[in-house]
């Protein structure tokens, strides 16, 4: 690590450190360690969650210390139209993870679907946690903005405040800002064709740097790697052209994936339950939408590192793109037979992914090719 990062990771932990924590009644390590993890089985974790952040092995007692005092931010979470999803993803969790755990131990100050109160009470408590922890929040903002309507499709609690109206609110108090989910990221399933609710993303309602946690939904490791980062560094991360942190999505699915060895020898499902999805042959035929999608699914994994959509025998929808929902149907068929417009233009994947998925149909049309030969020779001898 270089001199100048460690000194700048080793002042923000010691602010950290001289914060007040918001709950004091006990460490991360105890609290982990009253669940059945060690506190070897934590750092482990630090070291994956450092790994996964791509720095040096050398940061892992620092990404350590920095969960440790991951009680000293506030968080606010607000659920604005969406499914509910990126919470379950982090929380509904039958054996949690320590990624689950760790959310868990931070000061949740507000979540609608968590929280006990409602109504009344847990306006109150959001305005008050607004104003009490201004400027210091961290704003987790869930589900897309309708803006139609002047932003009436979606009306939150006794005063009806839109969802507009109390993102702006939320956002202009807050240290640092994160989309989470693809409703927040880019509009998600409200806002698809002919999105009648108008609905938007988050980055449209201010002009705030928004970091974008992306997927429907996101991994939890993505969600709490990307709080994380923050709590190391105290600065927005390295993001791509749709400002997703590019530790979690600067590779596409197609190039992490456990069958991409039998994309290359032109081995595929041909359809779901056939022979060749027993043998766990490449998806790409039944509409695997992996060599367009951004995403680190196939390492960080779901429900507490089971499985991902790959592993489970679906092709990936390609969730983590913007307007997938429009671009990527129908999620059965391969993009390649129809014309690619909808994928060129900006409107799918990035141009990055345009051009490389050009070549990868090259790629899979040699596969395709070349599988049907091995089928030929095999029918020419009569197996
Ligand atoms: Fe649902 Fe979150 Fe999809 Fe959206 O996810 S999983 S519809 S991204 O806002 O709850
Ligand atoms: Fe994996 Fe899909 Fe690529 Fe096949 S097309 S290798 S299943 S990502
Ligand atoms: Fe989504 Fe594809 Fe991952 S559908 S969850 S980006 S495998």
């Amino acid at each position: 690590m270089s001199v100048k990062e460690k000194k700048q990771i080793l002042h923000r932990l010691e602010q950290l450190e001289k914060m007040p924590p918001l709950k004091s009644e006990t460490s991360v390590v105890a609290m982990l360690e009253e669940k059945g993890i060690s506190r070897r089985d934590f750092m482990k974790w630090a070291g994956s969650i450092t790994a996964m952040l791509a720095l040096s092995p050398a940061y892992s007692p620092l990404v350590a210390k920095a969960a440790e005092l991951s009680d000293r931010l506030p968080i606010i979470w607000l659920n604005l139209a969406e499914c509910t999803g990126c919470s379950e993803s982090l929380t509904r969790t039958e054996f949690p993870s320590i990624d689950s755990l760790i959310f868990n131990y931070i000061s949740l100050e507000y979540h609608e679907t968590l929280m006990a109160a409602s109504g009344w009470q847990a306006e109150l408590s959001l305005h008050d946690a607004m104003k009490r922890y201004s400027g210091r929040y961290i704003l987790m903002v869930e589900g897309g903005v309708p803006f139609g309507n002047e932003g009436r499709f979606l009306t939150i609690g006794p005063h009806a405040q839109t969802g507009k109206e109390l993102a702006q609110q939320a956002i202009a108090k807050s240290a640092a800002v994160f989309a989470i989910g693809t409703c927040s990221s880019f509009g998600g399933v409200q806002a698809a064709y002919p999105n009648p609710t108008n609905t938007q993303p988050l980055s449209k309602v201010s002009n705030r740097s928004i970091i974008n946690v992306p997927g429907c939904p996101p991994s939890e490791r993505n969600i709490v790697g990307t709080l994380m980062y923050y709590l190391l560094f105290g600065n927005l991360p390295a993001l791509d052209l749709f400002k997703r942190p590019t530790w979690a999505y600067g590779k596409r699915i197609h190039d992490l994936c456990e069958r991409r060895g039998r994309f290359d020898a032109g081995e595929f499902v041909e359809s779901f339950g056939d022979e060749g999805a027993k043998q766990g042959y490449c998806l790409y035929k039944v509409g695997c939408k992996g060599p367009y999608t951004f995403n680190n699914c196939s390492v960080s994994k779901f429900n507490s590192g089971v499985s991902w959509p790959i592993q489970a025998g679906h092709g990936c929808i390609g969730c983590s793109e913007p307007n997938f929902w429009d671009t990527m149907a129908p999620y059965e068929k391969p993009l390649a037979d129809r014309s690619f417009h909808s994928v060129f233009g900006g409107l799918g994947a990035d141009a990055t992914a345009d051009k490389i998925g050009l070549g990868i149909l090259t790629a899979t049309a040699i596969g395709i090719a070349a599988h049907a030969t091995i089928m030929k020779i095999k029918d020419s001898k009569g197996e």
